[in-house]
């Protein structure tokens, strides 16, 4: 069945600010949850994630769940550890009393930041590569994904782990050519990942369909996502102002870019 009514958390953020305008001409009714003010948006929730009695009611009546609500930088892992460690746990358990079956998780990158990234002639990293968390912030994404499958494995409660790259309106770095996920390919992986048939919990990756990507998109492919945006068109300037990157630099090395050295830090 294709859910209509969905949950967006982090809706005053970037990507739901983003999101907020992509998703609804595909058909679907967002109810809006940030523990800050939706700007414009003066019916949406005003629910922080350690509110579990609050977040019950905010899942209630809802076919599913985009939850990309969270801190989404560097942090000391006490803020980290409320924020998306316990705050996943609690969405996780207002899902399951009220009986929703489907989440898009907002993972990412950073969960596979130390990974190396393939040069010419290499495999593409696929979904399966070994977790190796470029910081605490990366570290809780894939405390989500297990969350997501044990709440799979548990109760019956399917997700679709999005492992997005850089979803911005435009790519600004050149590390962004290979990672870039276009907003209008973000709400494509979005609706695939609502509506695909017996995900259980898969994991995908979160990007358009880069020239120059490093990573498997097949996982995402198979829930029916087609990407149609490509950073390329903005590679000569990229690469004009910034250079190549050059992976004797550990900031130049990795998928997580400059996480693995100088990550950015969270400021609030
Ligand atoms: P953002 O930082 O702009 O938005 C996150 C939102 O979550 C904010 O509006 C914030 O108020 C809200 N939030 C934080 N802690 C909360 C709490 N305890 N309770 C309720 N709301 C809380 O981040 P952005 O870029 O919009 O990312 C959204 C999600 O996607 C995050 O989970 C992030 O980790 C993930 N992601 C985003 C990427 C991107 O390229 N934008 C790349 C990879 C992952
Ligand atoms: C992320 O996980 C961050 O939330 C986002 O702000 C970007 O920094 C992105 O990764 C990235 O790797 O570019």
């Amino acid at each position: 069945p294709v859910p209509r009514t969905v949950l967006l958390t982090g809706a005053a953020g970037g990507l739901g600010t983003l999101m907020r305008d992509l998703l609804p001409p595909y058909g679907y009714g967002l109810r809006l949850l940030d523990m800050r003010p939706v700007e414009g948006a003066p019916e949406a929730l005003t629910v922080d994630l350690g509110d579990a009695a609050a977040l019950r009611e905010a899942v209630r009546g809802v076919d599913a769940i985009i939850h990309l609500a969270g801190i989404s930088l560097e942090a000391p892992f006490e803020k980290i550890l409320r924020a998306n460690i316990e705050g996943a746990y609690h969405l996780y358990e207002a899902a399951r009393q009220e009986g929703v079956k489907r989440v898009v998780f907002a993972s990412s990158n950073h969960a596979v930041g130390f990974t190396p990234y393939p040069k010419e002639g290499e495999p593409l990293i696929p979904v399966d590569t070994p977790r190796r968390p470029d910081t605490f912030y990366g570290l809780s994404k894939c405390f989500g994904e297990d969350l997501a499958q044990l709440y799979w494995d548990q109760h019956g409660i399917e997700t679709v782990s999005v492992r997005i790259g850089s979803c911005f309106p435009e790519p600004t770095t050149v590390r962004m050519l290979s990672v870039w996920m276009s907003p209008a390919d973000g709400a494509r992986l979005f609706h695939a990942a609502l509506t695909a048939p017996d995900v259980g919990h898969t994991v995908v990756y979160g990007s358009s369909a880069n020239t120059r990507l490093w990573w498997d998109l097949s996982s995402a492919r198979a829930l029916g996502y087609e990407p149609r945006d490509d950073s390329e068109p903005y590679a000569a300037k990229l690469l004009a102002e910034q250079g190549e990157l050059d992976p004797s630099e550990p900031g130049h090395a990795y998928l997580g870019g400059t996480f693995v050295t100088d990550p950015p830090i969270w400021p609030h």
